[in-house]
């Protein structure tokens, strides 16, 4: 049978490698089997402790994430156990990108929406009132909302809820997208992963 895709996705620096880490960390897996795939379908494999790889994937930084990162796991769906490949994906941008490699990284997100049943579109509630940060609320988040909106396994995460102030910016994202399922996160300290796993669990039934 086929694995099915959950892919997240959102702008650069929202959470999406960290909340790919502890939420394949929440569904049980120990050590995390990483395989990267790059825009020219190159291929490289490799097993990370969950510190090593917050560590050496996520980063104040915006762009760390270069390729699609698929994160293996299995969860009880129903009476069975059923394979879900969650897949961290490079930050999309409102504008052209000037480097080539991070334009191809970010087509090669954009090819991957369509065939995931489960989106789960990240984004940042503690730089909401904050248009200067890199990962407050674009453009682009709106494209993917209206893109994805026929889609039932489309779910916003509104994360960094840990962030003094954020609770003023989930009630603008609450506003500004009224039609969309919204579950509150943090990536950080995994809070909202029990109805994050429910919503996937929901989706990969249908
Ligand atoms: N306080 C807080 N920081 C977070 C949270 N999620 C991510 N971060 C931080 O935001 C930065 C970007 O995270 P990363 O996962 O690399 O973002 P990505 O570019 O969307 O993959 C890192 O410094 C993370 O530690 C969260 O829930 N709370
Ligand atoms: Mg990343």
């Amino acid at each position: 049978m086929k694995d099915i895709k959950c892919i997240i996705i959102g702008r650069t620096n929202v959470g999406k490698t960290l909340f790919a880490i502890n939420f394949s960390n929440y569904l049980g897996c120990k050590k995390i089997n990483l395989e990267s795939i790059y825009f020219d379908n190159s291929r490289t494999n490799k097993t990370f402790t969950r510190k090593e790889a917050i560590l050496q994937l996520t980063d104040k930084e915006p762009h760390k994430t270069r390729c699609l990162n698929k994160f293996q796991v299995t969860i009880p769906v129903g009476k069975k156990k059923r394979q879900i490949a969650i897949v961290d994906s490079t930050g999309i941008i409102d504008n052209i990108h000037p480097e080539p490699d991070i334009r191809k990284a970010i087509s090669q997100t954009l090819s991957i929406i369509k065939e995931s049943k489960i989106v789960l579109h990240i984004i940042d509630v503690s730089a909401m009132l904050n248009k200067k940060t890199i990962s407050s609320l674009g453009e682009v988040d709106y494209h993917i909302a209206s893109f994805c909106q026929m889609k039932t396994g489309y779910a916003i995460l509104a994360n960094k809820i840990d962030i003094l102030g954020s609770e003023v910016g989930l009630k603008k994202l609450r506003s500004e997208f009224p039609g969309n399922y919204i579950l509150p996160i943090s990536a950080l300290h995994k809070r909202g992963f029990k109805e994050v796993k429910n919503f996937v669990v929901r989706n990969a039934q249908l």
